[in-house]
């Protein structure tokens, strides 16, 4: 097969949910030296996309979505070392979680494994998170930076209360908020007082590590 038969394969496989077709190809676009971020980017990202929109025409249904869904965490599941592998020195601690009331996780994850592969330590709270859990881990781990994702319009409002929840702890202050997901927008962030907000995995890294610079270089020695 080619590498553009494999990336068809891997949009074409994923789009339906078949599973066991995709992990298979990505295990051979691998044997075949195709580079993981091509068979992220190029397939199974633009393959997720078009189940929204297919959902969004009714055309698809939620177990249509689930289905797609368990099709491309499989392939992360192997992509995710090669993905990560980087070998960079650490450079700073980050609580994340989807937002109460989401159970939405490829994106949050897909953050997680470029924050880990670029020296960040990750605490992943997972999904459906509440603020009391964001506060609690927050106290806990003491990170540089706290991430919200949310992916739908009706649980976004919950980055305020997150917010809110930090600043009624007293710590707000000690801690980095940065938001994303799929409707989030940098007014919405803006509006909710949060310090960053990143479109995308890669953008989240970069702006990650420019707000913990940027923070520690305002700390007067
Ligand atoms: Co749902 N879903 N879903 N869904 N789903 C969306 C999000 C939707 C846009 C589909 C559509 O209508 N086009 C729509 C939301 C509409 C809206 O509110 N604007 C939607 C809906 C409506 C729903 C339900 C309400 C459907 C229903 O039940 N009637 C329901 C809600 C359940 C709930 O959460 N309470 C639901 C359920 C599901 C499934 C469970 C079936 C499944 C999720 C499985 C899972 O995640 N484990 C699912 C899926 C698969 C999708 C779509 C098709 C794909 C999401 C995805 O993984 N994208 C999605 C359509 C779409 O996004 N086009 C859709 C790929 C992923 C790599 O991209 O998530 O955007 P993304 O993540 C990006 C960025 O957002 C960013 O970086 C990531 C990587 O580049 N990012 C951050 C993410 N977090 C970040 C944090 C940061 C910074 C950047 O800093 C902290």
């Amino acid at each position: 097969m080619t590498h553009e038969e494999i990336l068809q394969g891997l949009y074409d496989h994923t789009l339906v949910g078949h599973a066991p077709e995709v992990k298979d190809l990505v295990n051979q676009g691998l044997a075949d030296n195709l580079d993981p971020e091509k068979m992220l980017y190029d397939a199974l990202i633009p393959s997720l996309e078009e189940v929204g929109a297919r959902f969004e025409r009714g055309d698809f249904f939620v177990p249509e979505m689930l289905i797609a869904a368990r099709a491309m965490q499989g392939a992360l599941d192997i992509l995710r070392p090669l993905l990560a592998e980087t070998g960079a020195k650490p450079v700073g601690t980050y609580v994340m979680g989807t937002v109460k009331g989401d159970v939405h996780d490829i994106g949050k994850n897909l953050v997680n494994i470029m924050l880990e592969g670029a020296g960040f330590t990750v605490y992943d709270l997972g999904v459906n998170v509440a603020p009391e859990k964001f506060v609690e881990q927050v106290q806990e781990h003491e990170p540089d930076i706290v991430g919200f994702s949310a992916f739908l319009t009706t649980t976004m409002p919950m980055f305020k209360a997150n917010i809110n929840a930090l600043e009624k702890a007293g710590i707000r202050d000690h801690v980095i908020v940065m938001v994303g997901g799929a409707p989030v927008t940098q007014e919405y962030a803006d509006a909710v007082g949060a310090d960053g907000y990143a479109a995308d995995a890669s953008t989240a890294v970069r702006l990650a590590k420019d707000l913990i610079e940027r923070k520690r270089s305002a700390v007067p020695a």
